[in-house]
């Protein structure tokens, strides 16, 4: 059977992350095994118009691939595509990676992984979760739904093929997606009703287009862009220390409150739009444009759920019925139950999904209990609301090669997070989310799973992710030596 070292699940910012780490380190025996044909993945999918990063270009990158010439501060989609694709040329990553290849299957077995492709079988010893955590669109189960006779679709696989010039369009949902899209379809459809079922907070945007002289200064003085970057870096530390005040996020939220006064002047409309949960509970909605396309004459916002779908109208709890031909669901993702992980089966035969039971948890992040050898990248409680994702992938790439060095020397076939190290590391991040924003703001995210627990959120900085992440501490696992076959603990 075909066999490397390491099999990288997922070819996007963090499949591609780990990629070059190894590559960096003359790590070669891996593979990116990607479904799509072409590397990209949250940024390949979505293509909605407007779609952008809320979080600044400059730290929205590697910190090894610096870009001088980002277009703006916060770039739009096309250009993260380019420039994701533009640094897996330029790091050799394209000839280990297998394109149109799904796993649908990855399962423990006699020390290795054994995976499923769409195009057989693959044998490894690690095996790299890169599926990300935002991947799957998830559409509400509405009563109606599919006798609809218009035209229907996700945020995050837009029908570019459905001209909406003119169109009655129904958009349900008011996150990080919608409020990108709806300014950008507004003056182009004949009538927009958006079904909003928690008024969300809109901070302005601090966006602008970067000027030649300011490109030119990060082109030339390397010094400047990495001083620039460490900046904002810090500033959005600060963020996340306030994040766990809930009080101090009532003082932070009068910026949003002016915001919205300045933006929208109808007294009706601005008391729909107004939120009810404490800044931050949910995630933070960057928009200059959002509140003044709401108040364009051909919108209607709903301040409602939906109950159900007609034929051609869709039907609020609230019992108004409004008549449409086109439905965007921008109604977020499948986050505490991935397909990744009704595909991957531990030790004992289950699959993580059924072991996680709708409420994830892991060590670090990153490592699972019974489940071998297996690093997740953005896995649990590894979210933040504050920073860059690349900030976290390129912390957890370091470990994992670390880990994949320290195995191969010592000879060690499998290593497993001892039951106790995660669960205690998993009582002390549930004990630190106590009393923060996202669990005691009054609103309903999801960063709470079914059980209302908060699966999802890192709660201290990513300076202390870091820190942790720094050393691969085998102290913490149950190895297994590959020539004796014996496992042991080497507790500290
Ligand atoms: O999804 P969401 P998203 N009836 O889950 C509503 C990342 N992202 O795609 O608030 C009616 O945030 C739901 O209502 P409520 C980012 O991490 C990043 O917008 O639960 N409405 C909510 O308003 C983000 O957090 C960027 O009451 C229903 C909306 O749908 C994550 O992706 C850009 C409903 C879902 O909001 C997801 O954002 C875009 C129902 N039955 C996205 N069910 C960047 O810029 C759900 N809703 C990096």
């Amino acid at each position: 059977m075909d066999s490397v070292r390491i099999a990288i699940v997922g070819g996007g910012f963090s499949g591609l992350g780990v990629a070059i780490e190894l590559l960096r380190r003359g790590i070669d025996d891996f593979v990116i095994l990607e479904k799509a044909d072409q590397l990209g993945g949250t940024w390949r999918e979505n293509t909605y118009p407007g779609c952008a990063c809320d979080v600044p270009s400059q730290l929205y990158s590697y910190s090894y691939a610096p870009k001088a010439d980002w277009s703006r501060v916060f770039a739009e989609q096309p250009e993260i595509q380019d420039y994701l694709l533009q640094v897996a040329r330029d790091f050799g990553v394209l000839p280990f990676v297998r394109h149109r290849t799904e796993v649908l299957e990855a399962r423990w077995q006699a020390g290795a992984w054994a995976l499923q492709t769409s195009r057989g079988p693959l044998q490894a010893q690690i095996l790299v979760a890169g599926a990300g955590p935002l991947h799957v669109p998830k559409i509400p189960a509405l009563p109606g739904r599919d006798d609809f006779a218009g035209v229907s679709f996700h945020s995050a696989t837009w029908d570019h093929d459905h001209d909406l010039r003119g169109r009655r369009v129904a958009v349900l949902g008011t996150g990080s997606s919608a409020i990108q899209f709806v300014p950008r379809i507004q003056p182009e459809v004949g009538a927009l009703t958006l079904f909003q079922r928690t008024a969300p907070w809109v901070l302005p945007k601090p966006d602008h287009a970067i000027g030649a002289l300011q490109r030119a200064m990060f082109a030339h003085l390397p010094g400047f862009q990495r001083g620039y970057r460490g900046t904002l870096y810090h500033a959005l530390e600060l963020l996340q220390l306030a994040q766990r005040q809930p009080r101090v996020m009532a003082q932070v939220q009068r910026i949003g409150a002016l915001h919205l006064r300045r933006q929208v002047q109808d007294p009706v409309l601005r008391r729909k739009l107004t939120p009810d949960f404490v800044l931050g509970c949910k995630r933070l909605l960057l928009s200059n444009t959002y509140y003044p396309a709401l108040s364009q004459p051909n919108v209607e916002v709903v301040a409602s759920g939906v109950a159900r779908v007609e034929r051609d109208a869709v039907i609020a709890s609230d019992g108004s019925r409004h008549e449409v031909d086109t439905i965007v669901y921008a109604t977020g993702f499948e986050v505490t139950d991935p397909p990744i992980a009704r595909r991957v089966f531990g030790e004992d035969g289950r699959s993580l999904s059924a072991h996680w039971a709708g409420s994830p948890r892991a060590y670090l992040g990153t490592h699972v209990t019974g489940f071998p050898n297996l690093f997740f990248m953005l896995g649990p409680n590894l979210g933040n609301g504050h920073s860059s994702a690349m900030v976290l992938i390129e912390a957890q790439a370091r470990y994992l090669a670390d880990a994949s060095e320290r195995m191969a020397e010592a000879g060690w076939r499998a290593i497993d997070v001892r039951e106790d190290v995660e669960a205690r590391y998993n009582d002390e991040v549930q004990a630190a989310l106590q009393g923060t924003v996202w669990n005691a703001g009054g609103c309903a995210s999801w960063y709470l799973d079914a059980h209302g627990r908060n699966s999802t959120i890192y709660p201290w900085t990513t300076i202390d992710l870091r820190r942790r992440l720094a050393r691969f501490d085998p102290s913490r696992f149950a190895v297994t030596h590959a020539r004796r076959g014996v496992t042991t603990e080497l507790r500290a």
